[in-house]
């Protein structure tokens, strides 16, 4: 165990039994993620890239023979929520509805649970768009399955887990976040097929950093940009006749008579998805130079054609990229409107990227960004 998970362990079990007077059953664990390339990709049934990152989400848990779940979120001020197995409403409180629509969710997939006890504890850094919440609902899953002495496929856990997110949250998100917390693999990205969900190992070599970089900018509310981003695909696919953007081509979209935006949107899915694929072959031959173009590409396509990039993440990327010149790239990670920025290149070189990011910029607020660097770890398990 690293020493982060270390602390984070110690910190989850120690408010459980402070707060529960009583030693938790199983710790769980289930990690962020960051995305190197293929975005909003996911709910066109395209390709993503993803890796699972050392921060993470940790839920003790113990069994409670009365039906009833009783919540500790230590890291909202220790808020706490109180709701039954058999009547399970949603929450005024966002973060409790993660995990009532998660355990609601597991329930409808006709999984027996019992009633629990549970104390949250994270640190993936909120609004930075690394999956803290698909990280908290296959945590939360992973938990109650673990106490009910059940084993679920780690596919099966995401796709609940997704459904939670898509109909009790109300964010109609795609599968790439729950599935990479679930299957993440250590030393790799995986290369996920989002219609098939097939997974292809992509490794990344150690002599390879994953840098990320917060803007500072929080991704606040931003589900509604989001659902519109979906309907515009979906209306997109639809005028070109075919069943996701995954299956249409620049020479339908140059055919389609699609009103400009839709056609911009479709433009941005259609070029990321080759991205992606392609990315996943320059990773693999180590070849950083084309890994960097297609990543530059990414955020371009990103900030004209899909217009989910903000003016800050925007100059935090620009910096990176002329940092890194040819030996590696830069863009903006996850659903955008804020959040965090990826960059590859060769460890050797983090230190000078490093002391470039922070001369070179600040947060909207005037302060040093966040930055991580970040190997590829493994994905959810019960750590005891
Ligand atoms: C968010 C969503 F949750 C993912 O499903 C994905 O669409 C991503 O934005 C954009 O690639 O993280």
């Amino acid at each position: 165990m690293t020493q982060v998970d270390k602390d984070l362990h110690h910190r989850v079990t120690a408010a459980f039994e402070q707060h529960f007077g009583q030693q938790p059953a199983h710790v769980i664990r289930a990690p962020g993620r960051v995305n190197l390339i293929g975005e909003h990709t996911d709910y066109n049934d395209g390709f993503v890239l993803p890796c699972a990152i050392g921060p993470s989400t940790m839920v003790a848990i113990s069994g409670r023979n009365d039906g009833q779940v009783h919540v500790l979120a230590t890291d909202f001020d220790d808020a706490t929520d109180l709701f039954d197995l058999k009547d399970i409403r949603s929450s005024a409180h966002g973060w409790a509805n993660y995990v009532r629509g998660m355990v609601d969710a597991v329930q409808k997939a006709e999984f027996e649970l019992q009633g629990a006890n549970l104390a949250i504890a994270g640190n993936i850094p909120k609004g930075a768009g690394l999956s803290s919440s698909a990280s908290l609902e296959v945590a939360v899953g992973q938990a109650m399955l673990a106490l009910s002495g059940t084993d679920i496929d780690r596919t099966k856990l995401a796709q609940i887990a997704q459904a939670a997110e898509c109909d009790f949250v109300g964010t109609k998100c795609g599968i790439m976040d729950q599935l990479i917390s679930a299957q993440g693999k250590a030393g790799h990205a995986l290369l996920i097929d989002c219609r098939s969900l097939s997974l292809t190992d992509a490794p990344v070599p150690a002599e390879l950093a994953i840098m990320i970089v917060h803007s500072g900018v929080s991704r606040g509310l931003v589900e509604g940009h989001y659902n519109e981003r979906r309907r515009q695909c979906e209306a997109a696919a639809k005028a070109m006749g075919v069943a996701a953007l995954r299956d249409a081509d620049m020479a339908m979209l140059a055919a389609a008579k699609l009103d400009p935006v839709t056609h911009s949107r479709a433009r941005h899915v259609i070029s990321e998805n080759q991205r992606t694929v392609e990315a996943a072959s320059a990773l693999e031959k180590g070849d950083l130079q084309r890994l960097g173009t297609l990543m530059a590409e990414s955020h371009q396509s990103m900030r004209d054609d899909f217009e989910i990039t903000v003016p800050a993440i925007d100059r935090l990327v620009d910096v990176l990229q002329k940092a890194i010149g040819n030996e590696g790239g830069a863009r903006m990670t996850g659903g955008g409107f804020g959040g965090a920025c990826v960059a590859v290149m060769p460890a050797s070189r983090i230190p000078d990227v490093r002391a470039a990011v922070e001369r070179g910029y600040q947060t909207p607020e005037g302060a040093k960004p966040m930055i991580m660097v970040e190997t590829a770890g493994p994905g959810v398990r019960v750590m005891d």
